[in-house]
C-alpha cells in the first residue's frame, strides 16, 4: 500500500478515536462538551450574525445534523493531511497541525456556557489520544518494514477492526453516561405542585373522531422542538435557580425547591415558532403549569426605566420581550407541560411561556436568569439575526386532512385542522373549495383565547382536482389575509391551501 494511502487511513483513524475520546471525557461533567460540539456551538454563535439574510431561525432543525456532519468532514479532511504527513517522513508538520486543530477546539471549548479551565480536559485528552494512536501506527509500520516487508492489508485490518472495537465501546460508554440517569430519573420522580384550582378537563375532542386532525393537546413526545441547543443541557434540579436581577430593587435567587413551593397554576397556550411557514408543523398546544411571572417581576421591583423582560438560558440564548406585555395576562415560569415535569428537550427545569409571543422573543428554555434592561442596551438572540424585536404571534389557520396531493374517492370527506391567534383567539374558520364560495367551518368549544381551535366542515366530494383553501378570523374580527408574507423577519401571513384529487 502506498505510504501516501497508508497516511490517510493512519490519519483518519487516529483522529477518529481521538474524537471518541474527548467524547467520552465530556460526558463526566456536564459543564464540558465534546470537541466537535464546542465548535459547532462556536459556528452557531457566529455564523448566523454573518449570513442572517439566509440562515433561518431553525437553524436548530436538520440543520444541526448538517452542521456536526460538516465539522466531522472537515476534521477527517485535516486529519488525512495529518496522516499523511506523518508516514511521509514530515513529523513535525503533522504535529503543528495537531497542536493547531487542539487550539481551535481548546478556544471553542473556552467560550461555551459555563466553561472554565477544566473545560479544556476532552480537548487534551483528544489530542493526547490522536498523538498517541499515530504513534503507534507509526511503530507498527516501521515493525513491519524493519521486518524487510510492508505492513499488510490483513494487518491494517485488525488494526482498524481494534481501534474501532475500541472506539464503538467508548462511545456507548460515553453515551450511557452522558444520558445523566441521574437527571432523567429525577425529572421522572418530580411530584409536581397542584394548583389551587385545577383547570377543567376540555370538551370532547374532535380529532377522535376525524382521522389526521391534531389533537387538542400536542403529546409532549411530538411536540415539535427549536433551540440553537446542539446538546440538551443537562440540569438538575438540585442546582438549579432562578435569579432576577438587573434594573431591579430587590433582586431575588429562587431554588427550584422555593418556586415550586409557591403557588402554581395552570394555562392551556398554543406556543408557535416565527419560523413556521404557512401550514407548518411548529405549533403546539399544551397546558402547562407553572408560576406567574407578574408576581416574580413586581417582587423584584423594577426600576421605572426597565422597559423589557430578558430571559437567559443554561446554554447562553437570550430572548426578550416588552415589560408592558404583562398586562395581566397568564404569562408563568412553567415547571410542568401536559401533566409532567418539563421535557428535558422543552426547558427542563424550567422556561418561560408567554401567551401571543412567539417563542424566540419570548419563551427561554433551561432558563436560569431573567434580566430587567432596557431594548436600547440588550437585544435577544435572534434580533442582531435579522428577526423583528416585537413579535407577537400572528394569527394563522392550517389544513391538517386532506394532507396534500392525496387522493381522495368520491363521498363525504372531512375537511379539518387547526386555527390559532393567542391571545386573541380564533372567532371564524372559513374554508373554501375549488372556486365554490367559501363556507363557515364548525369550530372546537374552548375555554380560552390562548390555546388554538379545531376546526371541521365535511365535503361532498365530487371526482376533480381541486384546491382547497382556508382563513381564519381572529376575536378581534380581522380575517387572514391572501397576501403571502414570508417568516422573516416576524412571521409568515397568508392562506394555506392544499390540493387534492377526487376519483370516481
Ligand atoms: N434556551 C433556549 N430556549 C429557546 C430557544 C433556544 O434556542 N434556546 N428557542 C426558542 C424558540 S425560537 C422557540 S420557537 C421555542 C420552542 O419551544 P419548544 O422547543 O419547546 O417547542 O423555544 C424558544 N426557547
Ligand atoms: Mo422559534
Amino acid at each position: 500500500m502506498s505510504s501516501k494511502r497508508l497516511g490517510s487511513i493512519f490519519g483518519a483513524l487516529a483522529v477518529l478515536v481521538g474524537l471518541v475520546a474527548g467524547d467520552l471525557v465530556a460526558a463526566f461533567n456536564s459543564s464540558w462538551r465534546s470537541p466537535v460540539i464546542s465548535l459547532g456551538n462556536r459556528v452557531i454563535d457566529y455564523v448566523p450574525a454573518v449570513v442572517k439574510k439566509y440562515v433561518i431561525e431553525i437553524f436548530g432543525l436538520y440543520d444541526k445534523i448538517f452542521l456536526v456532519s460538516l465539522i466531522i468532514f472537515i476534521v477527517l479532511a485535516i486529519s488525512i493531511f495529518i496522516g499523511r504527513a506523518y508516514t511521509g517522513g514530515q513529523e513535525k508538520k503533522a504535529f503543528l497541525t495537531i497542536a493547531a486543530m487542539l487550539f481551535a477546539s481548546g478556544v471553542a471549548s473556552l467560550l461555551d456556557a459555563q466553561a472554565n479551565l477544566s473545560s479544556l480536559a476532552p480537548t487534551l485528552v483528544s489530542g493526547v489520544t490522536t498523538i498517541y494512536v499515530l504513534r503507534w501506527l507509526g511503530a507498527k509500520k516501521k515493525d513491519s518494514e524493519a521486518a524487510g516487508g510492508s505492513l499488510t492489508r490483513r494487518e491494517l485490518l485488525k488494526v482498524g477492526a481494534i481501534l474501532g472495537a475500541v472506539s464503538i465501546s467508548a462511545s456507548a460508554l460515553g453515551k450511557a453516561l452522558s444520558q445523566k440517569t441521574t437527571v432523567a430519573r429525577e425529572r421522572i420522580a418530580i411530584a409536581l405542585p397542584k394548583p389551587l384550582k385545577f383547570l377543567a378537563k376540555p370538551p370532547a375532542d374532535p380529532a377522535l373522531k376525524i382521522p389526521g386532525l391534531s389533537p387538542f393537546f400536542t403529546p409532549n413526545e411530538d411536540f415539535y422542538r427549536i433551540d440553537t441547543a446542539l446538546s440538551i443541557p443537562n440540569l438538575s434540579v438540585d442546582d438549579w435557580s432562578l435569579e432576577i436581577v438587573g434594573m431591579v430593587a430587590n433582586p431575588l435567587t429562587i431554588t427550584y425547591a422555593q418556586l415550586s413551593a409557591r403557588p402554581v397554576f395552570e394555562l392551556d397556550d398554543t406556543i408557535a415558532c416565527v419560523s413556521n411557514e404557512i401550514g407548518g408543523p411548529l405549533v403546539g398546544n399544551a397546558r402547562w403549569l407553572g408560576v406567574r411571572l407578574d408576581d416574580l417581576i413586581r417582587e423584584a421591583q423594577p426600576t421605572p426605566d426597565a422597559d423589557q423582560i430578558m430571559g437567559y438560558s443554561y446554554d447562553g440564548f437570550t430572548a426578550g420581550f416588552p415589560l408592558a406585555t404583562l398586562d395581566g395576562r397568564d404569562a408563568m415560569i412553567a415547571i410542568g407541560m401536559n401533566g409532567e415535569a418539563l421535557p428535558a428537550a422543552h426547558g427542563f427545569p424550567a422556561r418561560i411561556i408567554v401567551p401571543g409571543l412567539y417563542g424566540y422573543v419570548s419563551a427561554t428554555k433551561w432558563l436560569v436568569r431573567i434580566e430587567l434592561t432596557r431594548f436600547d442596551k440588550k437585544q435577544g438572540f435572534w434580533i442582531s439575526r435579522g428577526w423583528s424585536e416585537r413579535a407577537p404571534i400572528k394569527t394563522q389557520s392550517r389544513i391538517d386532512t386532506p394532507a396534500p396531493g392525496t387522493q381522495i374517492s368520491a363521498g363525504t370527506v372531512a375537511i379539518a385542522g387547526v386555527a390559532w391567534a393567542p391571545t386573541r383567539g380564533i372567532s371564524k374558520v372559513e374554508v373554501r373549495v375549488g372556486s365554490a364560495s367559501w363556507r363557515v367551518a364548525n369550530l372546537a368549544e374552548v375555554m380560552a383565547d390562548t390555546t388554538w381551535r379545531q376546526w371541521w366542515i365535511d365535503w361532498d366530494a365530487k371526482a376533480g382536482d381541486y384546491i382547497i383553501a382556508v382563513r381564519a378570523t381572529d376575536g378581534d374580527g380581522d380575517v387572514q389575509s391572501e397576501q403571502y408574507v414570508p417568516i422573516e423577519p416576524n412571521g409568515a401571513e397568508g392562506w394555506h391551501s392544499v390540493n387534492v384529487r377526487v376519483l370516481v
